[in-house]
């Protein structure tokens, strides 16, 4: 696409407001312009007329495990019949499970296993999809992994931001040496990953069945050392502090935060950091404790809302249904869900500049949706008004 008009528009605007009747012009990869009476120099540019339609921007999934082996639809029965997350995790199965069938499966398998699964987000307008390594724990499957993450984006028209999350659990073989793991594995592992360009983002799994604040900490002074931006899943199943210690050194985002304390979101404020919202976790793992959406919201976190997609807590492939449960079950607004999924989404990963709001000079990736308010991405369930992803071209 080189230089273009999107007309007759509903535009989603950068504070949520819809403008009608309205022009996006666009230049190669970047629009120019977006308003109801499009400059004279731009008049001849040839149009599109959208008909009406709503037109957001490209959606952001600013969380997933989306590269994986295998699945653990047997856990699923397992909790259906009572058994908890923790207990099957203490029990070796969880995210250990899926250690094993990523460290079995080869590169080639995870890219073939994930397509679909990208292909799924894709089909939703997702433009932008974060992905973490962390079910490898060894050296060689972790690197496997971030591969395989590189490759998906070559194989479709998707910005991948790639996460390296060695601290997600301590394998079999270092069971009961927490530290150890993180000196002999995880710390030359994120150095390896990072000289070969393959690390983005550094994250760490945060809780009582992974890692102290503490041993994060370790973690996250080797990011700096390296110069990467930082996140962190934190204060979903018990409240460890780890939030406020990642905001305090300056996290891009830290995420779930069912068991976070309100009177922490004014530190999550004054940092920037924003709070991730993943309701795909909460509902499949039937979490009855909510994240304190009315703490953040008074204390102006931004708040964004992802899918988690990963075998085990949230086997979710559907951002518009993470959408649609944020303000189910967490009580946003379907325009904070929104936000969610577009602007803060990009804020959390670092691409703010780029993506998430329809304003001249940012990236063309945007939605056209058969719908007319954007209140309907949200409260259909199950349902995907897409009518066509516009992606520019670079010059
Ligand atoms: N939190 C999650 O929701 C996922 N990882 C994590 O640290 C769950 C991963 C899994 O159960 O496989
Ligand atoms: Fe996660």
């Amino acid at each position: 696409m080189k230089q273009r008009l999107l007309s007759h528009a509903r535009v989603l605007m950068p504070d949520g407001s819809v403008l009608a009747d309205a022009t996006v012009a666009v230049d190669h990869d970047r629009i120019a312009w977006v308003g109801t009476e499009p400059p004279a120099e731009m008049a001849d540019w040839p149009a599109d007329d959208l008909g009406g339609d709503l037109l957001t921007p490209a959606l952001l999934d600013c969380h997933t495990h989306l590269v994986h082996g295998g699945h653990r639809a047997r856990e699923f029965e397992l909790r259906l019949n009572g058994a908890s997350y923790e207990d099957i995790a203490r029990a070796g199965g969880g995210i250990l499970g899926t250690v094993a069938a990523t460290r079995a499966a080869s590169e080639d398998a995870l890219v073939e296993t994930a397509l679909p699964r990208l292909d799924a987000l894709l089909a939703e307008g997702v433009g932008v999809v974060e992905i973490k390594s962390g079910y490898g724990l060894d050296r060689d499957t972790e690197l496997k992994m971030l591969r395989a993450a590189t490759r998906l984006a070559t194989l479709r028209p998707v910005r991948i931001v790639r996460s390296f999350l060695g601290a997600h659990a301590i394998p079999p073989e270092y069971s009961g040496r927490a530290d150890a793991y993180l000196d002999e594995v995880c710390l030359p592992t994120l150095e390896a990953a990072h000289a070969e360009g393959l690390v983005d983002m550094v994250d760490g799994f945060c809780e009582g069945i992974a890692f102290s604040p503490e041993q994060i900490g370790r973690v996250f002074d080797q990011a700096e050392a390296l110069g990467l931006p930082i996140k962190l899943h934190a204060e979903q199943l018990s409240d460890l502090g780890g939030a406020v210690m990642a905001a305090g050194r300056g996290a891009r985002s830290v995420e779930h935060l069912e068991c976070l304390n309100p009177t922490d979101a004014e530190a999550l404020a004054a940092a920037g950091t924003v709070a991730v919202l993943l309701p795909g976790a909460f509902y499949a793992l039937r979490e009855t404790r909510r994240p304190p959406i009315d703490a953040l919201r008074a204390a102006g976190v931004p708040m964004a809302v992802s899918t988690d997609c990963n075998p085990g807590s949230s086997p979710l492939t559907s951002l518009l249904l993470a959408m649609n449960m944020a303000c189910t079950l967490f009580r946003l607004t379907p325009a904070e869900a929104l936000a969610g999924v577009t602007k803060h989404a990009a804020k959390a990963l670092g691409l703010d500049a780029e993506y998430g709001v329809i304003e001249p000079g940012r990236r063309v990736d945007l939605v056209r949706w058969a719908v007319q308010d954007p209140a309907e991405l949200s409260y259909r369930i199950g349902f995907n008004p897409l009518r066509e992803r516009i992606r520019g071209a670079a010059a």
